[in-house]
């Protein structure tokens, strides 16, 4: 998968892109990632990239010209290339949205700042606006990386030969179950002994109640919109008879250790 990103800060994108899965897939040549610093594409002396708003009002505007140049670039050799601008305007980001991305061969993704693109970007080139949430950056950029990272996740061979985002119980609406590693105690918490038992089909029914338990304590808008097979509707009912109306964040499978009242309080 090819990725254009169009920025006035492409600094930005050069560690998150380096590290880790994502600098892994771009050496291995899954993705093919670009910065274009939009900039580069003024064709004054000062290189002028906005201008203030008509109509009045406060802050600047990013200027058609150089964008439109920009993405023109892009799609001279690729026309089929899909364009999106990261806004807190477009639709929903999700993982759905992750997975039919990372379809497409081709994104052009446009990183606005200030008080965002003229409206004329939007009708001639956009083919799509995406929200990564309800908040609002300084730029697009973190939001392009955002979207970068969760689609690239998809692409076959980026998570390794035995993994897949397929497989991530999101992907099944529901959160993840807890993880431990060693030690066995600490401070006093101890990895709850099923999984430490080696018996694998308790320990499977075990992640499963515990993944339906932190679904309903903490994102019960989750579980009503999951299709429960009917197995996973009988653990709902067993958590739901234990779950009485403890909060959410301070709940710890382990044992006693999971009354922190530190964590119930949001600030
Ligand atoms: N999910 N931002 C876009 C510039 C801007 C300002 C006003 C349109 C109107 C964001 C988000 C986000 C900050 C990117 C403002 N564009 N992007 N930028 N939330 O907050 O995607």
């Amino acid at each position: 998968m090819r990725i254009d990103i169009l920025t006035l800060f492409p600094n930005m994108f050069s560690s998150p892109l380096r590290e880790s899965i994502l600098g892994r897939a771009v050496e291995k040549g899954l993705l093919q990632i670009q910065t274009i610093n939009i900039r580069d594409f003024t064709l004054d002396k000062h290189q002028v990239v906005d201008d203030a708003p008509y109509g009045g009002g406060q802050g600047m505007v990013m200027k058609v010209e150089p964008i439109a140049r920009a993405i023109e670039s892009v799609k001279a050799q690729n026309p089929s290339a899909r364009t999106i601008y990261l806004t807190p305007q477009g639709k929903p980001f999700h993982q759905d949205l992750a997975r039919r991305l990372s379809t497409q061969s081709h994104l052009i993704l446009l990183c606005g700042r200030y008080e965002g693109i003229d409206e004329r970007v939007r009708e001639l080139f956009i083919d799509e606006e995406i929200s990564i949430g309800d908040y609002v950056l300084t730029g697009g950029e973190l939001a392009a990386m955002v979207l970068v990272d969760a689609v690239s996740r998809f692409i076959p061979g980026v998570l390794g030969s035995d993994r897949s985002a397929e497989e991530d119980s999101f992907f099944n609406s529901l959160l993840e179950y807890p993880q431990y590693t060693r030690p066995v105690e600490f401070k006093g918490c101890r990895v709850p002994e099923v999984l430490l038992s080696g018996n694998h089909s308790a320990i499977s029914l075990w992640r499963r109640r515990e993944a339906i338990r932190q679904t309903s304590l903490r994102r019960p808008d989750l579980l009503a919109k999951a299709s429960l097979t009917d197995e996973e509707k009988g653990l709902l009912e067993e958590v739901l008879e234990v779950n009485q109306p403890m909060i959410a964040p301070a709940y710890r499978p382990g044992r006693d250790c999971g009354m922190r009242m530190k964590d119930k309080n949001e600030f």
